[in-house]
């Protein structure tokens, strides 16, 4: 699974999901945060299938110098609000779009948290993941002045890709 810097080096961001499957969806948070200069760390955590894997991860994640924690999962998602509930750091939830139902299944398991802990919830799918990055970044760029012009200059640059005018497609 990728990670953006050597191991053991210290990133801001955690990028967990609950299967190989899901990379597919959370690769696209992990381009982002690569298009952004961010360091990140990205890894399978199952909350069913690996449910000590996610407790070591979740109560040494604050320890280990991460900043947030965006999660991805389908289905019965509970990686986000599991992930929440062991750690104090902020967890951005990204609802992986499932082959039963599409994906509402994996957004209601994560917006519907109890109230006392939250979980950011993004979109369902590739736009959840991307905005998850987009996220991470306005937050880190709170304290990260350059950081801050980078996402700055980024939003500038989509604005400016977008065309005045429809091109048609059979011309
Ligand atoms: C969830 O089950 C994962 O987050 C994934 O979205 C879904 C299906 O997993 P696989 O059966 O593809 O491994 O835990």
């Amino acid at each position: 699974m990728p990670s953006s810097t050597a191991a053991g080096q210290a990133v801001p961001v955690a990028i967990i999901m609950g299967s190989q499957s899901d990379w597919a969806t959370m690769r696209h948070a992990a381009q982002t945060l690569d298009t952004l200069g961010i360091g990140y760390e990205a890894r399978i955590v199952s909350a069913h299938r690996t449910p000590d894997r996610l407790y070591d991860f979740a109560k040494s994640a604050k320890g280990k110098g991460f900043k947030l924690v965006i999660a991805g999962a389908g289905g019965a998602a509970h990686l986000p609000g599991m992930a929440a509930a062991l750690t104090p750091l902020p967890v951005f939830g990204v609802p992986v779009e499932s082959k039963a139902l599409s994906g509402v299944d994996s957004l209601h398991s994560i917006v519907q948290m109890p109230a006392g802990i939250p979980v950011g919830t993004l979109a369902i799918g590739r736009a959840g993941a991307v905005n998850a990055a987009l996220l991470a970044a306005a937050v880190l760029a709170l304290g990260d002045e350059a950081l801050a012009t980078r996402l700055e200059r980024w939003r500038a640059a989509q604005t400016a890709a977008v065309a005045d005018h429809p091109v048609s497609d059979d011309t």
